[in-house]
């Protein structure tokens, strides 16, 4: 039982499982676009959920595909500039998460915004940094997108309201990012993500609670990717039905490894803050680094567990396969894709090593990304003058 999504040349695939349908191309003999059917969502205190039903359309595939390649290649790069000891500091890596900030992205208009914990690197580029201007800034040099005086968990873009390092923390900044939006009536809203380990942080009820009450334009986002440091969901938290713990709150439970579904939610959730109130989102995912660098990830999970999600659930194989079962793209330009995105993080992990430091004097540079004041305030025994140099504070 195959279905036709458009009248638009209906021809369609053969061999594909039931309820996938792809409206080809006759010319090219390729998929324009085609419909699948996600795994079901499990629903809190909502009658109605996201549509299980999704359509992509062969740009949209490319996109995403595009997407999750380069942030998969952006944090292998990062791993191993960390391991030449060229990155210092802190760094986390996000493979294995990718489908959650490429999806939501995808449904994200010009009016929304997004903030996150410690794990962005890959959130920095798709809010329009280039792998140059996340990869600099890990190395610590002027070409980073806040020119190398934030590192890895302080990097920042337009609507992107960063990297937070305190756990748990950036939740109720995003509620008020969301008390934002209502306050200008923009009609954007505010994705507000945090970790099954800061699941259970005061801070994130009392916020969710607070939104509730003011009927912020707030999707509280739980990324569960099973371990908080090297705790197990499990072993942390007395209830992992982490959709289910915003109470009053609607929640969503959505596969975070499959793009299109996570697309789905964000696009049926942005629809409800904006005209309901918050909700709570949890999308179920996997990391497959450590912690940090400095935590090889085996001692508190067997490496078949890792080897098990990345054979079954890999977001970037499944979507691959995916789109090259529905022909919205061969093996051949599968290929051209991930060669073009390997050339361009290579050249951007190239041109981070050679990059300079910025000199000590801007240090004090851009700290407000609108100077109300000449100088910069509560500083003990020096005068500063401040400057902006990039542009409203942000430097791509
Ligand atoms: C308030 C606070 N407590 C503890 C820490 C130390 N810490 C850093 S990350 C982390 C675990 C967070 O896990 P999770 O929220 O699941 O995010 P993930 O690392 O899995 O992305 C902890 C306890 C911190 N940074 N801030
Ligand atoms: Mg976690």
């Amino acid at each position: 039982m195959y279905r036709v999504i458009s009248t638009e040349l209906p021809i369609i695939l053969r061999n594909l499982k039931p309820s996938r349908a792809a409206v080809i191309n006759q010319a090219n003999n390729y998929a324009t676009e085609a419909t699948v059917e996600v795994k079901p969502y499990k629903l809190h205190r909502l009658d109605n959920g996201p549509s299980t039903t999704v359509t992509v359309t062969r740009d949209q595939a490319k996109q995403y595909y595009t997407q999750l390649q380069t942030i998969r290649r952006i944090e292998t790069s990062a791993g191993n500039l960390y391991k030449e000891k060229i990155i210092r500091g802190f760094c986390h890596l996000y493979s294995g998460q990718e489908a959650c900030a490429v999806g939501m992205r995808a449904a994200m208009r010009d009016v929304d915004n997004i903030i996150s914990a410690y794990r962005v690197h890959g959130w920095t580029y798709l809010m329009g940094v280039s792998p140059l201007g996340v990869l600099a800034e890990l190395t610590g040099n002027q070409s980073g997108c806040a020119r190398g005086k934030g590192g890895s968990m302080h990097m920042y873009a337009p609507n992107f309201y960063g990297g937070n390092g305190i756990v748990g923390a950036q939740v109720p900044l995003g509620a008020g990012v969301a008390l934002a939006c209502k306050y200008k009536g923009n009609g954007g809203m505010c994705l507000a993500l945090y970790g099954d380990g800061a699941a259970n942080q005061g801070q994130v009820f009392e916020a969710y609670n607070m939104a509730y009450l003011m009927k912020l334009p707030c999707i509280f986002v739980c990324e569960n990717n099973g371990y908080g440091m090297g705790t197990s969901a499990e072993r942390a938290s007395c209830n992992t039905d982490y959709y289910t713990r915003g109470d009053a709150l609607p929640g969503i439970w959505v596969d975070g490894m499959d793009v299109l579904a996570v697309r789905s939610a964000t696009e049926f959730a942005i629809e409800y803050v904006n005209n309901e109130g918050p909700l709570v989102m949890e999308v179920c995912t996997y990391r497959y680094s450590g912690h940090s660098m400095s935590d090889p990830g085996t001692s508190y999970r067997t490496r078949e567990e890792i080897q098990e999600v990345r054979q079954k659930r890999d977001p970037i194989t499944s979507f691959k396969d995916r789109c090259i079962e529905l022909g919205l793209m061969t093996a051949e330009e599968i290929k051209e894709i991930d060669s073009k995105v390997r050339k361009e993080v290579d050249a951007a992990t190239a041109a981070a090593k050679a990059d300079k430091e910025i000199p000590l004097e801007e240090l004090w540079t851009d700290v407000y990304s609108k100077n109300l004041e000449p100088k910069i305030r509560d500083i003990i025994g020096y005068t500063l003058q401040h400057k902006v140099l990039g542009k409203g504070g942000v430097n791509k």
